[in-house]
C-alpha cells in the first residue's frame, strides 16, 4: 500500500481511536438519533443531517421528536456542543464518519423503493474526501452498498479501501424497548474492504457494546434480513395454526403456551389480526425482491406474506359469525375497534392491520369507531377518524373487537360494558365469559 493510502487509513483509524473523529448521522430518526446520542454521550462531536428543517430546529432546541430518546437526555448534549443539527450536506466535507439511517419503504408494488437512500448517497458523494467512512444502515436488498453505492463514490475518483471507507450495518432498533437500547444491542458490521470493516468496527466500538465484524456488507445486509424473515414466517405459521385451530374448534393459545414449556428448539409466535409495522412485512421483500432477479423464487416469504395478509378477513369473519350468532347482521351494526397501533404499548400505526378490519367492516356496512390511548386520530381512505372513549363506546356497541392489546386497557371492566367481545390477542385470557370470542 502507498504511503499517502497508509497515511488517509492511519489517520482516519487515530481520529477515531481518538475519539477526535467528527460523526455525522444523515437521517434523525427512531435509528439516526439515537444513534446520535451513543456517539455524543461516548464524547465524540456529532452533526446530524436531516432534509425536514422542522427537526433540525427542533433538535438545535435540545427538543426531542424520538420516543427512546427523551429530551431530558438529549438537551445537555446540544447544550455542550457536542450535537447540532443542519440540512445542509456541504458539513460532509468536514466530517470523518457518515451514517446513512433514512427510510427504505416497499412501493405498493412490493419493488423496495431506494430513492431515499440515493438522494443521501448522491449528497454525501458531492462532499466525499479522503479519509472519510460511510456506513449504510438502512435496511435494504442484498447487494445494495456494493452495487448501488459503491459506484457512486468511485466515480468521483475516490477508491474504496484507500481513499475512504464503506460499511453496511443494520439497524436493530426496536423503539420502546426498555431492556434493549442502541447501546446494548450488538451491532453487526460488514465493509467493501477488511480496511473497511476494520475501520467501522472500530468506529461502533468507541460507543456501542458489542460489535459483531462480519466479511462483506453484503453478508451484513442478509443478517438483516434473515432477522426479520425469521420472525415473519413464524408469525404467518402461527396464524396458518389459529386458522386450522379455529376450524377444529382447538384453542390455538393453549396449543402455543404449552408448546412454549419445551426448553429448546421451540420460540414461541402468537396470532393475531395480521402483520404491521414498518418492519417485519417490509424487509423479507427486500430478500424476496432481490433473489427474484436472481431466479430463486423466494416462496416461504410470498406464502407467509400471503397469510399474514388475510388475517384481517379472517378476523372480520370471525366478527360476522359472532353477530351472527346473536342474529345481528354485520350491515347495520355499530363495531368499536380496541386499539389501533400495530404492537402494543407504541404510537404507531404504519402498517396496522387495524386500519384493514376498519375498512373491511365498512364495506360490509357496519358503522366503526375507534379506542387507542396512544393514538388520538387515524387517516383512513383520506379522511380523519378521531378515537374516542373505549367503556362508552363499547357499550354502546353492538360488537368490540380487540386488535392491539394495550397493557392501559382495562379488561375487566371492558368485559364488563361489552355485549360481545371478538378477542384477536388472547388480551382476556384470564377472563372467562359466553360474550368473549377468540381468534
Ligand atoms: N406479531 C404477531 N405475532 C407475534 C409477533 C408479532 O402477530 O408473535 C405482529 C405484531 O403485532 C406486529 C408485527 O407482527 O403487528 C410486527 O411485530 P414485531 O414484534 O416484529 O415488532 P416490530 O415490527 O416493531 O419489529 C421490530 C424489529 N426490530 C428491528 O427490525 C430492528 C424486530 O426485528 C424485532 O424482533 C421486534 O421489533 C421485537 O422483537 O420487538
Amino acid at each position: 500500500m502507498d504511503s499517502v493510502a497508509v497515511s488517509v487509513e492511519e489517520k482516519l483509524r487515530e481520529k477515531i481511536r481518538g475519539k477526535t473523529a467528527r460523526v455525522g448521522i444523515v437521517g434523525l430518526g427512531y435509528v439516526g438519533l439515537p444513534l446520535a446520542v451513543e456517539f455524543a454521550r461516548a464524547g465524540l462531536s456529532v452533526t446530524g443531517i436531516d432534509v425536514i428543517a422542522r427537526k433540525v430546529e427542533q433538535l438545535n432546541a435540545g427538543v426531542s421528536y424520538v420516543q427512546d430518546v427523551p429530551t431530558e437526555v438529549f438537551r445537555p448534549f446540544v447544550e455542550k456542543g457536542l450535537f447540532k443539527a443542519t440540512t445542509d450536506f456541504s458539513v460532509i466535507a468536514e466530517l470523518d464518519t457518515v451514517n446513512i439511517a433514512v427510510p427504505t419503504p416497499l412501493r405498493k408494488t412490493k419493488d423496495p423503493d431506494m430513492s431515499f437512500v440515493v438522494s443521501a448517497a448522491q449528497e454525501i458523494a458531492k462532499y466525499a474526501h479522503p479519509g472519510l467512512l460511510i456506513i449504510l444502515e438502512s435496511t435494504t436488498y442484498p447487494g445494495t452498498t456494493d452495487e448501488l453505492l459503491l459506484p457512486m463514490f468511485e466515480e468521483r475518483g475516490l477508491k474504496v479501501g484507500r481513499d475512504i471507507f464503506l460499511c453496511f450495518s443494520p439497524e436493530r432498533v426496536d423503539p420502546g424497548n426498555p431492556k434493549y437500547q442502541t447501546i446494548n444491542i450488538p451491532k453487526v458490521v460488514g465493509g467493501i474492504t477488511p480496511a473497511c470493516t476494520e475501520l467501522g468496527a472500530l468506529f461502533y466500538a468507541q460507543a456501542l457494546e458489542t460489535v459483531v465484524p462480519v466479511s462483506s456488507t453484503t453478508v451484513a445486509e442478509m443478517v438483516k434480513l434473515l432477522e426479520n424473515t425469521f420472525r415473519m414466517i413464524n408469525i404467518g405459521l402461527v396464524n396458518e395454526l389459529a386458522m386450522m385451530c379455529d376450524r377444529m374448534g382447538v384453542n390455538v393459545w393453549e396449543v402455543i403456551d404449552a408448546a412454549a414449556t419445551k426448553p429448546f428448539g421451540f420460540m414461541p409466535f402468537y396470532p393475531g389480526p395480521g402483520l404491521g409495522g414498518h418492519c417485519i412485512p417490509i424487509d423479507p421483500f427486500y430478500l424476496s425482491w432481490k433473489t427474484k432477479q436472481a431466479g430463486i423464487e423466494a416462496r416461504f416469504i410470498e406464502l407467509a406474506g400471503y397469510i399474514n395478509g388475510s388475517m384481517p378477513h379472517f378476523v372480520v369473519d370471525k366478527v360476522q359469525d359472532a353477530l351472527n350468532n346473536a342474529a345481528k347482521p354485520v350491515n347495520g351494526s355499530h363495531i368499536h375497534v380496541a386499539g389501533v397501533a400495530y404492537k402494543k404499548n407504541i404510537d404507531d400505526v404504519r402498517e396496522s392491520p387495524a386500519l384493514d378490519v376498519i375498512l373491511l367492516l365498512e364495506k360490509l356496512g357496519a358503522k366503526v369507531s375507534y379506542s387507542d390511548p396512544f393514538i388520538p386520530s387515524i387517516k383512513l381512505d383520506g379522511r380523519d377518524m378521531q378515537g374516542v372513549e373505549l367503556l362508552g363506546a363499547a357499550a354502546a356497541a353492538d360488537c368490540v373487537v380487540i386488535v392491539t392489546d394495550h397493557t392501559t386497557f382495562d379488561y375487566q371492566a371492558l368485559l364488563d360494558a361489552s355485549k360481545l367481545i371478538v378477542d384477536t390477542r388472547n388480551a382476556m385470557k384470564t377472563l372467562k365469559s359466553p360474550k368473549i370470542v377468540r381468534l
